[in-house]
């Protein structure tokens, strides 16, 4: 990865992957003016859930979550552009399916099923820091 380049980690999450939304998330990405610089379909093991959500990890909903970063498959990808972790944060929305803006990621096609289902499609860096942290959980061979 370019060092002088800002990237950012984003998760197409399990139940974007089963309706079929990796395409159009991507795209919004791209249309934005960002760079895919990695791309990966990928089962996420419970060690790579615990380190990517450490924060979250003894909260009572990490299970529920486990549980549903673990249902399918999901797509990691690098995503490469000035600013662009400020910038995908905002295509992606709040994190609550039902209050995130209307034209964001989320609030288009986030989902809460109730009693603590949240099923909220992507993931993304909220900063430059977590971004190195989580592409090093993800594309470990891109940063050795
Ligand atoms: O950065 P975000 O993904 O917007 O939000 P976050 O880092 O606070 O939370 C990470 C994920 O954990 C989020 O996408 C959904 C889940 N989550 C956060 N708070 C709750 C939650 N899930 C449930 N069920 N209940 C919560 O209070």
């Amino acid at each position: 990865l370019d060092p002088n380049t800002e990237h950012t980690l984003i998760l197409i999450k399990p139940d974007a992957y089963r309706r079929g939304l990796v395409g159009e998330i991507l795209a919004r990405c791209e249309r934005k003016g960002y760079v895919i610089s990695a791309l990966s379909v990928v089962e996420a093991t419970p060690d790579q859930l615990e380190a990517h959500y450490a924060e979250h990890v003894a909260k009572h909903f990490y299970a529920d979550l486990a549980r549903y970063m673990m249902s399918s498959p999901l797509v990691a990808a690098v995503i490469t552009g000035e600013q662009v972790v400020a910038g995908v944060r905002c295509l992606t929305g709040g994190t609550q399916p039902t209050q995130a803006d209307p034209g964001t990621i989320r609030g288009d096609y986030g989902r809460d099923w109730g009693s603590g289902t949240v099923e909220n499609v992507i993931h993304a860096s909220d900063s430059p820091a977590s971004a190195e942290r989580e592409i090093a959980i993800w594309f470990p061979e891109l940063v050795r």
